[in-house]
């Protein structure tokens, strides 16, 4: 066990070093516990939302994100400069670089994030594939050391035994990965898989696993504080996902009993253990159709799914990290947590599920966000937002709480039948379509489901001028008809100008819905 860190500064403002619906969401939960938030922000997101809630703003450079939201020591030595106690990293960016996070500390600027030590481990996956091996996680059988050449290959395939994966040891992501069926096709992959690792890592070093078939994507939320208290905050399905893109999340797995929570949440402690975490981080883990599990990878950040847990926990996961990084200890409300009702997180992003996924940048015209009982909404844009081009193009995300899955279900497509975005494309109707999947709606998924169904045209776009839509549609219309007469007699009654537009663009937007 490694010592403790010292006692860290009391956290009075954080310095949040990214963007979007995360950067909205860390400033939500400093404000309500009474921490100044400021923000750092490119060329790009001059007008962006995380500004415009923030208490404090500095420009950290032009759009693209390596002039920008990746100059690590830019950001540590504005923290430094304005006082801030604290990096929150968000998700990508610099949230799981050891670099970054030994820059905070050499700088005396609290991490909001695991220690170094930890990042580095769950880095490198023959590292972390040995470290959990050793803690006594179950991981995917196969190797724990890259392989010498073609040879050794081909004697650790035969060992265990076709069909195989090949993997990037530096890896994760799915970069440098290759399924191989048997030993005729494992000279090519070989090779692929060692050159994409190299392109991508610097690190040629592969090794291999067992290939899992049509396993699940059940993942392990934990929390750890500096005072040795690990705690498993129970699982997010994450199978619905389009190449290593998560599409829709849920918590809890429709294929997650009482039984098997608690065992795959102690595997999660024991992992999150093992490398000394602290803070919050996920274990993911394949679920095999006996109910097996295998340790995969552990995300050491908070990540864009979140609030399915935090909607059935009732914790909030960015003020336990804030809290956590502090110095507090986990308080008694995170012993034995096990969920309640159902949570379903939808991903929006401004891209064309049915022109290839192509991004569709540019400004958003009209935003109607849903609302109601058990709805969330998470949005790093406004109403007359511009979306650049030069970042990941999630626009936010639509989170429904019910008490069980079915009114879950019902609740998401009353939401998403709420929901209008103008101005850009964006992927909502894919979410009608794997609303009505019958797959879908008996919760029974897996990994490729979601790529196979749009190979195989299953998610085909829903049949223009929705019928549910046509009543807000003629009402649109009456009242812009009545305004427009009211004017026209010159008596009074008549809608004022601002408001008359308003009705107008409503009633156009809906009557050009019909050629979606
Ligand atoms: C696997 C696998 C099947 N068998 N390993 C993809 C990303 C990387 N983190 C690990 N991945 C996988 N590893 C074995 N031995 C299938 C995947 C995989 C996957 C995993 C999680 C979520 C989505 C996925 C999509 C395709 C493949």
């Amino acid at each position: 066990m490694s010592a403790r860190a010292p006692e860290p500064r009391p956290i009075r403002k954080v310095l949040i070093a990214n963007r979007g619906e995360i950067a909205v969401r860390v400033l939500r939960a400093c404000a309500e516990l009474g921490i100044r938030g400021a923000v750092v922000y490119s060329e790009a997101d001059r007008a962006a939302l995380p500004v415009l809630l923030s208490d404090e703003a500095y420009p950290i450079g032009p759009a693209p994100s390596r002039e920008s939201y990746l100059r690590a020591e830019a950001i540590v030595e504005l923290a430094v400069e304005i006082g801030a106690d604290a990096i929150h990293p968000g998700y990508g960016f610099l949230s799981e670089r050891a670099g970054f996070a030994r820059l905070c500390r050499d700088a005396g600027v609290t991490f909001i994030g695991p220690p170094p030590e930890a990042i580095a481990a769950m880095g490198s996956k023959t590292e972390s594939r040995r470290r959990m091996i050793e803690a006594g996680v179950p991981v995917v059988p196969g190797g724990v050391e890259p392989l010498a050449d073609l040879d050794a290959a081909r004697a650790a395939a035969e060992e265990i035994g076709y069909p195989v994966m090949l993997k990037a040891a530096a890896g994760g992501g799915g970069k440098g990965m290759r399924r191989i069926e048997r030993a005729a096709d494992l000279a090519s992959a070989y090779r692929g898989a060692r050159s994409e690792a190299e392109a991508s890592f610097g690190d040629g070093a592969v090794y291999l696993e067992k290939l899992i078939v049509e396993p699940r994507h059940v993942e392990i939320q934990v929390l750890a504080d500096r005072h040795g208290t690990t705690v498993s905050l129970g699982e997010r399905e994450c199978s619905l996902q389009r190449r290593h893109q998560k599409v829709v999340e849920e918590a809890p797995s429709p294929a997650v009993g009482p039984e098997l929570r608690a065992a795959m949440g102690q595997a999660a402690v024991a992992a999150a253990r093992a490398v000394g975490y602290v803070n919050a981080g996920t274990v993911e883990f394949l679920l095999d159709r006996e109910g097996r599990f295998y340790f995969l990878e552990m995300n050491t950040r908070i990540q864009v799914e979140h609030p399915v847990t935090e909607m059935v926990t009732g914790c909030n996961l960015v003020e336990a990290q804030i809290r956590i990084a502090g110095g507090e200890p986990l308080g008694p409300e995170f012993e034995g947590v096990t969920p309640r009702g159902h949570a379903i997180e939808i991903r929006l992003y401004a891209e064309d599920p049915y022109r290839g996924f192509a991004p569709s940048p540019g400004t958003i015209h009209l935003l109607r966000l849903p609302a109601g009982p058990g709805v969330r909404c998470d949005f790093g844009v406004y109403e007359g937002a511009a979306v650049p081009v030069d970042y990941d193009p999630m626009l936010g995300k639509l989170i429904v709480w019910a008490v069980d899955r079915p009114r879950a279900l019902a609740r998401l497509g009353r939401a998403l039948g709420e929901l209008r975005i103008e101005g850009i494309r964006t992927n909502l109707p894919l979410f009608r379509a794997l609303l009505a999947d019958p797959d879908v709606r008996a919760g029974e998924l897996d990994i490729e489901m979601l790529d196979r169904k749009l190979a195989a045209g299953e998610l085909a776009p829903p049949p223009s001028g929705d019928p549910e839509e046509l009543p807000l549609v003629a009402a649109a219309i009456a009242h812009l008809e009545r305004a427009e007469r009211a004017a026209a007699t010159g008596r009074g009654g008549g809608a004022a100008p601002a408001q008359r537009r308003a009705w107008r663009r409503a009633g156009r937007v809906e009557a050009l819905r019909g050629n979606r």
